[in-house]
């Protein structure tokens, strides 16, 4: 009983290498990855198989891919407390997954909020893969015994259907799987498009002034910030229908540290556009050290490599127990060699 309460937590969470990281990036999954490698066991994914439901092409995916991984070291995931892989190099996920796939209805895939949303943006490609995506996530997750999932609150949905999933089996088989609980930020779960703040920031936005990128320079962060869309009020308060204002707001908070009552009090008596050029210095002076660790970074893929196979190898390791365990109660016979 007592190893069980003193057994450190295992967090895993993954990140899409579809494009250069954004802000919502940072502020809703990685600062808080950051964070927990401290208090927790962290596993860490670039998630390659993820990335191929819309379409890509390989060469630039390897690049991206490479560059994710050199993104999360410049940020501060730590290969000496976190394990840090891409998912292609742990088979484990495809064949999980597989499985898992014969235990999730059509039905419930058919509600995920994800699939409606990208099958409209790319309509040419509605592909069985992005369809049975949230089965790859559950996967991702239950095969490392996961007790929590640091994500931004669009992922909430995924979650909730890993917990089913996992429940689900346990259910016929017996205790398999850990029923893993979301970890979403208080501030900043969703941080919003600056051109349209209706909309999810997101790295894959065609328009480039809706997104701050993690190697964005300091003017174009400014100069970003300074275009933001906002409502016709001057007053820097937190309100319900100043979306544009609100997340600025939050964007400030999560990276000074600041609460609202405290930015308001700030900015009172000043208006939009000093707040807006504050926001964008101060995210200018987070993100900095960021692209200047990312510039060496990503020139060194031994170095990037060797991470990733050390990471590997831990991933495989980890998760081969799961898996035997899952083709066992299942009933597949055990291999000899
Ligand atoms: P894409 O644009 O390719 O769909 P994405 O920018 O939404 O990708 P993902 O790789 O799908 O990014 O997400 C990685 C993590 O970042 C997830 O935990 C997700 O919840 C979080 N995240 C993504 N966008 C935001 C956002 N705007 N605000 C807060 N968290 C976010
Ligand atoms: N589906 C997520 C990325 C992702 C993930 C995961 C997050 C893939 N596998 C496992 C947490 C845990 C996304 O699209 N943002």
């Amino acid at each position: 009983m007592e190893q069980n309460t003193e057994r450190k937590k295992v967090i895993f969470s993954g990140i899409q290498p579809t494009g250069v990281f954004t802000l919502g990036n940072y502020l809703g999954a990685i600062k808080n990855w950051k964070e927990l490698q401290e208090d927790y066991n962290c596993i860490f994914s670039v998630v390659d198989l993820h990335a191929i439901t819309v379409r890509q092409d390989p060469a630039a995916l390897r690049k991206q891919t490479l560059d994710s991984v050199a993104l999360l070291l410049a940020s501060g995931i730590d290969p000496q407390k976190s394990v840090l892989f891409m998912q292609s190099h742990n088979s484990a996920h495809a064949e999980l997954s597989w499985v898992l796939s014969c235990y999730t209805q059509f039905g419930e895939l058919s509600r995920m909020t994800q699939f409606k949303d990208k099958s409209q943006r790319h309509a040419d490609n509605i592909n069985a893969g992005l369809f049975t995506y949230p089965v790859l996530m559950a996967a991702d997750i239950l095969l490392y015994k996961t007790d929590l999932v640091p994500v931004g609150v669009d992922q909430k949905q995924h979650l909730e259907l890993a917990r089913n999933i996992a429940e689900r089996f346990n259910g016929v088989y017996g205790n398999v799987f850990t029923v893993p609980e979301p970890y979403i930020p208080k501030i900043s779960a969703k941080v919003m498009s600056l051109a349209d703040p209706e909309k999810k920031m997101s790295k894959s936005d065609e328009n480039i002034n809706g997104f701050i990128s993690l190697l964005d320079d300091r003017d174009t962060i400014i100069r970003k910030f300074k275009r933001a869309v906002t409502d016709s009020d001057t007053c820097v308060r937190y309100a319900e229908g100043k979306s544009g204002i609100n997340n600025l707001m939050s964007i400030y908070s999560s990276v000074s540290g600041k609460d609202f009552a405290a930015i308001e009090k700030e900015f009172e008596g000043k208006g939009y556009g000093d707040f807006k050029l504050c926001v964008g210095e101060c995210v200018a002076d987070a993100l900095a050290p960021i692209r200047e660790e990312f510039a060496k970074l990503s020139k060194d893929k031994a170095y990037l490599m060797s991470v990733c196979s050390e990471g590997a190898q831990f991933a495989r390791r980890l998760s081969r127990r799961t898996l035997e365990k899952v083709y066992h109660k299942v009933g597949f016979v055990k291999a000899e060699n």
